[in-house]
């Protein structure tokens, strides 16, 4: 499948306002895969299909969570906003074929990040927070270095999202925590206690 068809895929599922965030995260996606040598076919079909279950109902995530076999049983403990991705990750192999695994998860993981990111995984995760409709404080700062690490940015975007997460007094999915310590850990080169 080519970005062409990802998108005549994915429109029909998105409000205009999230089609066109989803194209903007494909297009700076690609910027950061030219930059950092990962696939641009992978990049372009992963940030294209990103929020492609952002709007179905809480229902039927909720059943999609409780029945399939590979989710975790966990999500449901935790804020509805983070079900699309591992949702849109069972979605697009089911309903359009695709079994790329470093596709399927960089799409499951963009909202929370995890432990031992792909470059991949990390370009989506930061596509979705640098694209050029998103205006978060201190974004100017993380764009900024998105011209030079990929690492360090993926670390201000996840600190970025905890602390705002905290000041909101919401839960924090463990997976977000996870990528926080291990973005942490390679910044650190792991010298210092064993934390
Ligand atoms: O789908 P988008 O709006 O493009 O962006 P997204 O999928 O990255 O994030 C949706 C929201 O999820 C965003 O406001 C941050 C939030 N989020 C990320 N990690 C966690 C979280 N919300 C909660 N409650 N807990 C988390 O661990
Ligand atoms: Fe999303
Ligand atoms: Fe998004």
């Amino acid at each position: 499948m080519n970005k062409n068809e990802a998108i005549k895929l994915v429109e029909p599922h998105l409000t205009k306002e999230r089609f066109e965030h989803s194209l903007r995260v494909a297009d700076t996606a690609v910027k950061l895969a030219n930059k950092y040598n990962v696939s641009i076919e992978k990049t372009e079909l992963a940030a294209v299909f990103h929020d492609y279950c952002k709007y179905r109902s809480l229902n039927e995530m909720q059943r999609i969570i409780e029945t399939s076999s590979s989710l975790p049983k966990d999500l449901l403990l935790y804020h509805h906003e983070l079900w699309h991705g591992p949702v849109a990750a069972l979605k697009i192999e089911e309903e359009f074929g695709i079994t790329d695994e470093e596709i399927k998860a960089a799409i499951y993981y963009h909202t929370t990040g995890k432990a031992n990111m792909s470059k991949l995984e990390l370009i989506v995760f930061v596509a979705d927070y640098i694209e050029p409709g998103r205006s978060f404080p201190g974004l100017d700062k993380v764009r900024e270095m998105a011209e030079h690490d990929l690492i360090k940015t993926a670390w201000m975007v996840s600190r970025n999202t905890i602390t705002y997460l905290m000041e909101k007094k919401n839960r924090i999915y463990p997976d977000t925590f996870h990528a926080y310590n291990d973005l942490t850990r390679l910044l650190d080169g792991g010298n210092k206690f064993e934390q």
